[in-house]
């Protein structure tokens, strides 16, 4: 009869996560909970509502002539839109006919740190777009497609009401996973996961000490 060798505490770590800071959610995406704190969450709020005087939340139309139920807007050099014509990245907001505000350098480090820890040490977001969602609002399962950089992985920033994350792979059929995303969690979706078919379930009723009756996601993108 064998005897068992003994279990060291670096044996009981290795069927852990690297650190238990991060939380995997499948090839080359994982979540990295409460990332931003609460006492620096006020100041990408206050970051944010500089960026959204000068380019307003609007819900934008879908090419197939829906009205979303997403408030959306952008920062960065490029800002993500839909109309009729289709999807697309402009530099310029059509609401305003002015370039969009610059991503506030708070938010672009929050975004460019937490792509570091899961190993992209040169992500450069030149795309953030902003979405708010209040309760009832929802984002029907779609795969973001519209970058240049798909070897980037998008960042995303969660701040406010909680909202239940769908997502599944790079085909539609695939089965679907679902997490909550809370205030200050981010998200790194890269490697196999950057095409994968993901979507937000409608918001639910709750008011939020910073946010109100909403939820904020920020995405970073590298088009
Ligand atoms: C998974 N926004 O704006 S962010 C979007 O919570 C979008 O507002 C959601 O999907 C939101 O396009 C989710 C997280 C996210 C962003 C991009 C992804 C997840 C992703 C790209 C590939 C896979
Ligand atoms: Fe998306």
């Amino acid at each position: 009869m064998g005897v068992e060798p003994p279990v060291t505490t670096a044996d009981l770590f290795r069927s852990l996560p690297d650190s238990p800071d991060i939380l995997p959610l499948g090839p080359g995406a994982a979540v990295l909970p409460g990332f931003v704190r609460a006492a620096d969450i006020a100041e990408c709020l206050a970051a944010l509502s500089g960026v959204l005087r000068q380019a307003p939340l609007r819900h934008m139309v879908t090419p197939g002539g829906h009205r979303m139920t997403v408030a959306m807007s952008n920062c960065g050099t490029w800002g993500w839109t839909s109309d009729l014509q289709g999807y697309r990245y402009s530099r310029t907001d059509p609401v305003s006919g002015s370039p969009w505000p610059p991503i506030p350098p708070l938010l672009a480090g929050i975004a460019e740190r937490a792509a570091n820890r899961l190993g992209y040490d040169s992500f450069r977001p030149d795309a953030c777009l902003i979405n708010r969602y209040r309760p009832g609002a929802k984002l029907s399962l779609h795969q973001d497609r519209d970058e240049h950089s798909l070897d980037q992985p998008i960042v995303s920033l969660s701040l406010g009401l909680p909202a239940r994350f769908r997502f599944g792979g790079a085909d539609r059929r695939a089965r679907l996973r679902q997490t909550v995303l809370e205030s200050g969690d981010v998200v790194v979706w890269g490697g196999a996961s950057r095409l994968a078919y993901h979507g937000v379930l409608p918001l639910e009723d709750g008011l939020h000490p910073l946010t109100g009756a909403c939820r904020l996601n920020l995405s970073f993108r590298r088009t």
